[in-house]
């Protein structure tokens, strides 16, 4: 099951959940408001036949993948590993993917192993965060600020996917005067 909550405002460890008390969840509906998309896992074999069937560890030849790629126009993929002994420099990695920031192009991920979250910014500019585990893959949009963190587990293995030649390029916030964000932000209006 999916889960997004609404952010305390404390300025402890960011991989801590950081929930309100009470919690305040955020729904799918919520999210896709804002333009954030998120498949929900598929590995459970109880799922509809008819929704979406990832499967996460055989990624290199999942057809349901491969069908999600070429609708999409997801041309490129690479996989990234944040663990302290896989990626280099990984603290100051960590840190770095917490700036809050906004990109030219979606955001698009595939959770293969592990866990994470990713803070978005909505309507009214308040944090939800959002708990990526193995299986499922979140879109964020263009032009979005928003950020990532490990959990507690201190391990995501994610693939990263892009419609063309891919720009990692972050933009840490503010960058209001971006055409993006301006687009991002007029788009938000029409919904
Ligand atoms: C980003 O731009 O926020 C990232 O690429 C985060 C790390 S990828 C799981
Ligand atoms: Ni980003």
């Amino acid at each position: 099951k999916m889960e997004a909550w609404y952010m305390d405002e404390s300025n402890e460890d960011q991989r801590l959940p950081h929930r309100m008390n009470p919690n305040q969840a955020a729904s799918l509906e919520q999210l896709e408001r804002i333009g954030v998309y998120y498949w929900k896992v598929r590995d459970d074999p109880r799922a509809r036949s008819d929704t979406l069937r990832l499967n996460a560890d055989a990624y290199e030849s999942d057809p349901e993948l491969q069908k999600i790629r070429a609708e999409k126009g997801y041309s490129f993929m690479d996989i990234i590993t944040i663990h302290p002994e896989k990626l280099p420099d990984y603290e100051n990695k960590v840190k770095m993917f917490y700036e809050e920031h906004l990109h030219l192009d979606d955001e698009i991920r595939y959770i293969l192993e592990g866990s994470a979250f990713f803070d978005v910014r909505d309507v009214d500019d308040r944090w939800i965060r959002i708990a990526v585990f193995k299986g499922d893959m979140i879109t964020l949009p263009a032009g979005i600020y928003h950020r990532f963190t490990v959990d507690e587990k201190n391990f995501t293995k994610a693939m990263r996917l892009f419609v063309g030649e891919p720009v990692w390029k972050a933009y840490n916030r503010p960058a209001d005067s971006f055409q993006v964000r301006q687009d991002y932000m007029e788009a938000l209006r029409h919904c």
